[in-house]
């Protein structure tokens, strides 16, 4: 039997202590990324270097000792294997020449994707050989509202206009961009198990910016088609969902199968509404306090642990309410790691 306990408590087991990994423990903050980062040329060139992104992927457990390693590698992965043109701007974050009508979809070809992600498996494969035994390896892709969010505005941090406005006046144009984004994802999760990734993670980064009108069918459903067409496919491998800023989490619960990602907007004492004594609960510290650090970190991280650990030992993963800020002192990581780990019901 394996004794990795990101395995135990996505599974319902008892744990002995929390587990604990980070959304983007490999980044920027870490000077040893930084200095792959600057070797590598492109982010993309990095994403499909397989013997530099096993590297980075494993920068953050051997400093710190983390029970889970998350893939390096992009959601933004998957619409460039679809043919569109992405680039990461210096500082801007990324960038795409964007899908505006159902005319445009004629640029996507989701026949081959395999060929552009094939190094993304390889390193899968490397990595799953460099882990400790007690290490478990997550893979992970976008949800479709979330990559046709970039798709259609062509770039992050927007007001999702764009987006929405495809939706309203194409709804079906719309639904068959969900659709291949969908396919192509379920292809890509798929490859990534048969490398090796033991859990996979959907992120549904943009929950928070779905209207009410669309949530069904441009979130909820498409996700739904997903885990089903994944599940069929790998019945075992637990899947967790990240549905961020949504305030609509009991629309999610339905299609969860095993873990779903908190974010820090989420009150710790709201988890008995949600409860169901079968999904495990993952987050969702602050990451500003992660970079603020010292008492007022602690403190929030007990909190949470008090919270989740403390009456059940069970169904409960520590990790942050979304990824490690630029910098962060990775002293504070330590400490955190330190501190969940010591932590005994
Ligand atoms: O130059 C650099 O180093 C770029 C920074 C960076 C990194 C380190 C980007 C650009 N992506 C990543 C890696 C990454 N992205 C990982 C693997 C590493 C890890 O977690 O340790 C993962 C899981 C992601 C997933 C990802 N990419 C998400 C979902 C999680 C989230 O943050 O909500 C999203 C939305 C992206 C898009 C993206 N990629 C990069 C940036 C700056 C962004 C966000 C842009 C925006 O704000 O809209």
């Amino acid at each position: 039997m394996t004794d990795k306990l990101i395995l135990a408590a996505l599974s319902g087991r008892p744990l002995p202590r929390p587990p604990i990994w980070l959304m983007r423990q490999a980044g920027r903050y870490l000077p040893e990324y930084r200095a792959v980062r600057t070797d590598a040329g492109s982010f993309l060139d990095l994403c499909y270097n397989s013997e530099k992104a096993t590297e980075v992927t494993l920068q953050p457990i051997r400093r710190f000792g983390l029970d889970a390693a998350i893939l390096f590698a992009d959601i933004l992965l998957i619409p460039h294997a679809l043919g569109m043109d992405v680039r990461f701007a210096e500082g801007e974050g990324p960038v795409m020449t964007p899908l505006r009508s159902g005319a445009d979809l004629t640029r996507l070809d989701g026949s081959d994707i395999h060929r552009t992600l094939s190094p993304v498996y390889e390193t899968v494969r490397r990595v799953k050989a460099a882990l400790p035994a007690s290490v478990a390896l997550i893979g992970f892709c976008g949800a479709p509202w979330t990559v046709a969010s970039y798709m259609v505005e062509g770039r992050g941090k927007s007001d999702f206009y764009e987006l929405k406005k495809f939706a309203y006046t194409e709804p079906q144009a719309f639904q068959s961009l969900l659709r291949l984004i969908a396919e192509a994802s379920v292809a890509y999760l798929s490859r990534q198990v048969d490398a090796g990734a033991e859990v996979v993670q959907i992120f549904e980064s943009w929950a928070g910016a779905v209207p009410a009108g669309l949530l069904e069918s441009c979130s909820i459903d498409p996700l739904r088609y997903l885990v089903g067409a994944f599940k069929k496919r790998h019945p075992d491998v637990p899947v967790i969902i990240f549905p961020r800023g949504t305030p609509n989490l009991d629309h999610y619960l339905g299609l969860m199968t095993e873990g779903v990602g908190l974010d820090e907007s989420f009150a710790p004492g709201k988890r008995h509404l949600y409860d169901d004594g079968r999904i495990c609960f993952q987050g969702h510290l602050d990451p500003a306090l992660l970079k603020v650090g010292g008492a007022p970190m602690e403190e929030g991280a007990r909190r949470l642990l008090d919270v989740h650990f403390r009456h059940e030992p069970e169904r409960f993963i520590f990790n942050l309410g979304h990824g490690v800020m630029q910098h962060t002192p990775p002293e504070h990581v330590a400490r955190l790691v330190e501190i969940v780990k010591g932590y005994r019901p």
